[in-house]
């Protein structure tokens, strides 16, 4: 085969890859009901892939890591769409046996998805392979019979320029489908918005000018739309209300089912909590604080009757995903909840609408399960969650900690007075007291926030005026009980990174 040669019989294989590829997201994105091969995939992937992977690529714990995968699995495609093109011009059914075993793949793993089903699975498969087999044997054909390594391929003009506008149409066809596909399936309407007439001591909104407002910090109520996003869904599960709803079962007295309806006609109350993923960096942006309305969890539990053995409370989501924590933990006082919505409005999709746990004090990996379609009271060793399996702690409390938001690390400050500021939080305990310290200098107190509640994060402040040079900033916080924040350097895995979040500047 010429370099020539090589060279279009790649683009073939590539061009049909794409096809076979792109042409079942566009219907995924049509059709609601037809899943995507591509997110099937890499569920699939996600699911089996080893915790050491998991741990290197974080691709479960992050948005911008979904991303990446989905730009993993395009290279991959497109580089076996390369050889398989170049192989099928020596043998067809090279070409048709590869098609063939990706088809196979789509089908299966896109069946696993919740709302999938093997038909409608098997439709996408066969339009993807029908897509690529095709493909590739009309731009074989135009490309001309195979031919001797001295001659050149479709080498008159016409024959070469019919290749190339083929060709190039394809590529275009499934440039096309690929980004209108891949739109139509990430674009999940909000649910509209509605008030919550059961709610009885509303809680004043904090907006922005409220609490400390410096360039660079962090409100003290994060917007929703601003809020961390952290789940395994490669896609926002689209939850149906009308068919949805929450089956409360194990070692109960009676099993509950209730509706959406059900559960918005019950007293709600609205609380101030701080959410924190397990895998937040000291220092980290994996957390937030929002106002969340919902249904007490101990209505719901007590209507069920636990029973003596339910000392485990395990949320599954629509997609299969669990947590779960000591039913004690629902029963301490914290007061978890069913939570409907956030910061005043329905639940947003990308955070578990139309219900979600919210559970004070507990990182969400063992508590916040979202899109909840499942309450299952079991025994403590009887039921190890999703991240439990993958090697991360059973029990999983939030711990106490502190974060300087301004000044940024690395810039330059002064001469004069530098405001520094930040959060804190110690979800269920409270904050008390946010001290900072200047090249491991005496602690000085900062000013903070009067607390929401002991589960929602404070915001503190303080103006400092460095010595000229370079200059390391520490914070700590206690906690409402007395107990200041661990120096001690811990990263995330199994149950939570600690020490003190460290910011270096340079003062002039
Ligand atoms: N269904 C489902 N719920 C889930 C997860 C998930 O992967 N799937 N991840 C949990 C984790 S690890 C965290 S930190 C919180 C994050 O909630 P947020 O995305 O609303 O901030 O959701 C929890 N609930
Ligand atoms: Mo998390």
């Amino acid at each position: 085969m010429t370099g020539t040669e090589r060279k279009r019989t790649g683009a073939v294989g590539v061009v049909a890859a794409a096809l076979a590829v792109t042409l079942p997201e566009l219907l995924a994105g049509l059709v609601d009901s037809v899943p995507s091969l591509v997110i099937g995939v890499g569920g699939f992937v996600v699911d089996v892939a080893p915790p050491v992977v998991k741990d290197v690529a974080i691709s479960l714990f992050g948005t911008s890591d979904k991303a990446a995968l989905s730009i993993g699995i395009a290279v991959l495609v497109l580089a076996i769409g390369w050889f398989t093109g170049i192989a099928a011009r020596r043998d067809l059914r090279i070409g048709i046996a590869v098609f063939g075993v990706f088809g196979i793949v789509g089908m299966l793993a896109a069946a696993r998805e919740p709302e999938a089903s093997l038909l409608t699975a098997t439709l996408a498969a066969a339009i993807g392979v029908a897509a690529g087999i095709g493909s590739l044997v009309v731009l074989l054909k135009v490309l001309g019979p195979s031919v001797d390594p001295a001659a050149e391929l479709a080498t008159d003009d016409s024959g070469r320029r019919r290749f190339l506008a083929l060709a190039g149409a394809g590529a275009g066809v499934a440039v096309v489908s690929g980004v209108v596909g891949r739109r139509l399936i990430s674009s999940v309407p909000e649910a509209p918005p509605m008030t919550f007439p059961t709610l009885s001591d509303p809680l004043p909104a904090i907006g922005i000018g409220q609490g400390f407002t410096l360039a660079g910090m962090s409100p003290i109520e994060v917007p929703s739309g601003e809020f961390y996003r952290i789940d395994t869904a490669l896609v926002i599960p689209r939850v149906d209300t009308t068919e949805w709803n929450l089956r409360v079962h194990g070692l109960v007295e009676r099993e509950l089912n209730l509706t959406y309806e059900d559960l918005l006609s019950r007293d709600l109350v609205e609380r101030w909590v701080t959410l924190s993923c397990v895998s937040n960096p000291v220092g980290g942006d994996l957390v937030g604080n929002a106002r969340w309305i919902g249904v007490p969890l101990t209505d719901i539990l007590d209507e069920a009757g636990v029973l003596a053995g339910g000392t485990q409370m395990v949320g599954r989501s629509i997609d299969g995903w669990t947590a779960g924590f000591p039913t004690t933990a629902a029963y301490d006082g914290r007061d978890p909840l069913i939570a409907l919505g956030m910061n005043g409005e329905v639940l947003p999709r990308r955070h578990g609408y139309p219900a979600r746990l919210v559970v004070p004090g507990l990182y969400g990996f063992v508590s916040a399960t979202k899109w909840i379609t499942e309450i299952e009271l079991t025994g403590w060793d009887d039921f190890d969650a999703y991240w439990i399996k993958r090697g991360w702690s059973k029990e999983a409390p939030i711990k106490t900690q502190s974060r300087i938001d301004v000044p940024g690390d690395g810039s330059a400050v002064g001469p004069g007075p530098v405001p520094v500021a930040g959060v804190a939080w110690a979800p269920t305990r409270g904050v008390d007291r946010v001290e900072i310290r200047v090249d491991g200098g005496a602690w000085i107190d900062a000013e903070v926030t009067e607390p929401l509640s002991d589960d929602a994060w404070i915001q503190w402040r303080t103006d400092v005026e460095f010595q000229p040079g370079d200059r390391l900033i520490e914070v700590r916080a206690t906690d409402g009980n007395g107990v200041p924040q661990t120096p001690e350097e811990r990263s995330a895995r199994p149950d939570g990174a600690s020490g003190y979040h460290r910011v270096k500047v340079s003062a002039r």
